[in-house]
Order: C-alpha cells, then sequence, then structure tokens
C-alpha cells in the first residue's frame, strides 16, 4: 500500500492557519546531502563540539558506563557514524566486549554505515536493524545484557518540548534499571553564535529550507516557484529557540496534484519548518528527573558550546 503520510501531512500543515511543515520532510536524498554541508560550516559549531567530545572524553564516557559484562550499544539515527567512531575505537582498542547495534529507518543508510564500520573496524561485532526505533527497541529490551543507547548530533532540540519529554518516556520504558542513555544536547550561548549557524551568508541553511518546496514539487506533483519564497530564521535567547521559517514574498496560490487542491499564501505569509531548541543544563536535568533518570554526567566540548549527557536508568 503506498504510504501517503507526507501528502497528509503537508495539506495539513499547508490548510493550518498558522502554516508549518516538519523537520522531519528536511532528510530526501537532496536535503539529506545539504545537511551534510551544513555540518562542515564554520559557523554550523554542534558538529565539530560533538566531535571533540566523543574524540577526547571517550575513556572518560566508557569509564562511567561501568558495566562488568558484555553489552550492546543501540544508536538510534546514526548517520554516518563519523562521530559515534571515535568511542566504539576506544572500545575496540581496549578489548571491551561490546556489540554495537545501530538503528536506522533507511536500509541504504545501515547498508552505508555497516561498510564505513567494517572498513574501519573490522573487528567489531554490529549488528545494525533497518526499522522503527521503538518497535526495535522493544525487541531489545528482553535482551539480558545491560544496554548504552546512543541519540547523538542534538537531535532532541528538533522535538517539541513535549515530544522530547514522551521521546525519554519511550526510551525508559525500553531500558532496563542500570541501562545508560548518552545524548547530545545543543547549549545556550553567545546568541550572536546560535543565530550565525542556523542563517549562514553562503545561503546553505537557506537551500536545506527551500529544498522542502521543491521535494513537495516533485513528490506531491506542486507548482511552488522557489523564487517567490525566502527563508528567514530566529533566535530567542529568552527561552533558547531558533525558529525557521518559509515566507511566502507575494500573495500566491499554489497547487498541489496530489491532494488536488489549491493552497493560499499571503504576501509575507509565513510557513514554519523548523524548531531547534537550545538547553540549559538545568533543563536536561529536568528532563531527566521527570522520566525518572539519573544523570551521571555532563561531557561538555572545552567551549562548553554542547553537552553529550549520560543518564542512567
Ligand atoms: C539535525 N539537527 C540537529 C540540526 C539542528 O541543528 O537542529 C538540523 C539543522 N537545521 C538547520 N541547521 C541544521
Amino acid at each position: 500500500m503506498e504510504d501517503t503520510t507526507f501528502e497528509k501531512d503537508i495539506d495539513a500543515g499547508l490548510s493550518a492557519d498558522f502554516k508549518h511543515i516538519s523537520s522531519r520532510y528536511f532528510y530526501d536524498d537532496i536535503g539529506s546531502g545539504i545537511f551534510q554541508e551544513i555540518m562542515k560550516m564554520p559557523e554550523y559549531y554542534p558538529t565539530a563540539s560533538e566531535f571533540e567530545i566523543l574524540s577526547l572524553q571517550s575513556d572518560k564516557i566508557i569509564e562511567k558506563l561501568d558495566f562488568n559484562q558484555p553489552f550492546n550499544i543501540v544508536e538510534f539515527g546514526a548517520g554516518d557514524g563519523i562521530k559515534t567512531r571515535q568511542l566504539l575505537k576506544k572500545l575496540v582498542s581496549g578489548n571491551i566486549d561490546f556489540t554495537y547495534v545501530p538503528i536506522d529507518i533507511s536500509a541504504k543508510a545501515i547498508r552505508e554505515l555497516k561498510n564505513n564500520m567494517f572498513a574501519a573496524l573490522p573487528e567489531m561485532k554490529i549488528k545494525p536493524l533497518v526499522g522503527n526505533y521503538f518497535s526495535m527497541a522493544e525487541d531489545l529490551s528482553s535482551n539480558e545484557m545491560p544496554a548504552l543507547f546512543l541519540f547523538l548530533g542534538g537531535n532532541i532540540g528538533n522535538y517539541q518540548p513535549e515530544e522530547a519529554g514522551q521521546l525519554f518516556g519511550q526510551f525508559g520504558s525500553n531500558m532496563k534499571s542500570g541501562d545508560k542513555l548518552l545524548t547530545g544536547f545543543d547549549l545556550r550561548k553567545n546568541p550572536a553564535t546560535i543565530r550565525n549557524a542556523y542563517d549562514d551568508k553562503q545561503g546553505i541553511t537557506r537551500a536545506f529550507n527551500l529544498n522542502l518546496l521543491t521535494r513537495i514539487n516533485r513528490e506531491l506533483g506542486a507548482n511552488f516557484e522557489i523564487g517567490q519564497f525566502d527563508f528567514y530564521s530566529h533566535y530567542d535567547p529568552a527561552n533558547g529557540e531558533v525558529k525557521s521559517y518559509l515566507v511566502s514574498l507575494v500573495a500566491q496560490r499554489v497547487y498541489i496534484g496530489k491532494t488536488n487542491k489549491y493552497y493560499s499564501f499571503k504576501q509575507n505569509e509565513l510557513i514554519w519548518t523548523e524548531l531547534s531548541k537550545k538547553y540549559t543544563l538545568e533543563e536536561i536535568e529536568g528532563l531527566a528527573s521527570v522520566n525518572n533518570f539519573g544523570i551521571v554526567e555532563h561531557f561538555m566540548d572545552c567551549k562548553h558550546y554542547f553537552t553529550d549527557s549520560l543518564w542512567i536508568k
């Protein structure tokens, strides 16, 4: 059966009083490629910050795991795995007995990850899984081995606060007492640093956002004129939220073939495309405690821009 989730979400989002498109739709093949470019931009500090943490502090992270038997490392949304590899490398070279279990919805991403990991760490035990995070994690929770869950990259920032809470609740319900969770959070910092990371001069983030319209044109048979939309992003240091938008430059109507409907845009009307929330350590600790986790340690980069926080169930 054809999956019509994308079509339904776009129809609902563009029919709402306050138009919105979920940032999960950024990541088609083209969008994923643009995101790779974003991660290489000098303004986009989160990738380098987390790379630094995992390169310099993996020994400390491993020490804090404190598992005295073989364990699983279950990673949600591993991406290219370059950052995770810093941690895995340390475990392999320390002759620590573990199995790496990356989970991703994309079979292609998992295949590439498996090949890359095999090339870099041929001796590592790896058991990749393709599918929905939680149905996979549920299968694993019956496994007696202790587990470290990884949710890196600061992806949690793209969830609405109530969704982030639910997500940790779901993680928790798939974990045994003593299991651990390492999550990446982008931290509050000088607002100008954050603003520049999400509104780069080269226009890469702009292209990332506009690609949503190109994707709708291609996949849903729409006739968005990309030049009639602009990109705007705003960081509010009072609540730590970066919000990104597309802006309709003129009053216009757009037709979407799949839904067989016209959607009207007023001049300067917004389509909200992304939340990227920046956290304080207090907010992180609050999230852990309401979801019945204890904090083991916050592993931060030297500038304190980012933390990989280790929680225990
Ligand atoms: C994937 N995610 C953590 C990125 C972020 O920083 O929120 C997505 C992104 N959006 C614009 N630039 C990067």
